[in-house]
């Protein structure tokens, strides 16, 4: 008789709990947006004071490829205060490919870079994320089929 009342309180409070743990997780197209990019080798404004351009540094291909971004102020100056990152997955397999938010690293030019690795043919998106004095400035997606 003890075992029935307790696999009926277990039966209960599982079908309590689960769907309010279900409800507290926030849903994962909530957390961030990302503007659609235009293509690479375009001015995209970043702020009132700067722009940014970006591409791969060769067309990319199966493997590694470099990600570039070349970030100036309105006056044509070359501007480093950002921090860049970003990542490379597959839309169509979220989270298969990806490797969290890498930074990107500063040349000795100036130029941000990133090595990305583009282990299947298909659907990709890489983004990217600008930060000054630690704020997030900017969320862009980039599309492409590989
Ligand atoms: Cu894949």
């Amino acid at each position: 008789m003890k075992r029935i009342v307790f696999s009926v309180l277990l039966t209960f409070s599982l079908g309590i709990i689960a769907p309010l743990t279900i409800c507290a997780a926030p849903s994962p197209a909530a957390k961030v947006a990302y503007q659609p990019l235009p293509k690479p080798g375009e001015k995209i404004s970043l702020d009132a004071n700067s722009y940014f351009i970006y591409g791969f540094e060769k067309p990319p291909k199966l493997g590694m490829a470099i990600m570039r971004v070349d970030i100036f102020n309105r006056n044509g100056k070359r501007d480093t205060s950002y921090v860049v990152k970003g990542d490379a997955d597959m839309p169509s397999m979220r989270g298969a490919h990806g490797n969290g938010e890498g930074e990107y690293s500063l040349s000795a030019k100036g130029v941000y870079l990133k090595p990305i690795r583009l282990v299947m043919p298909g659907d990709w998106e890489v983004t990217l994320i600008f930060e000054k004095n630690g704020k997030v400035v900017f969320r862009g997606a980039y599309l492409f089929d590989l």
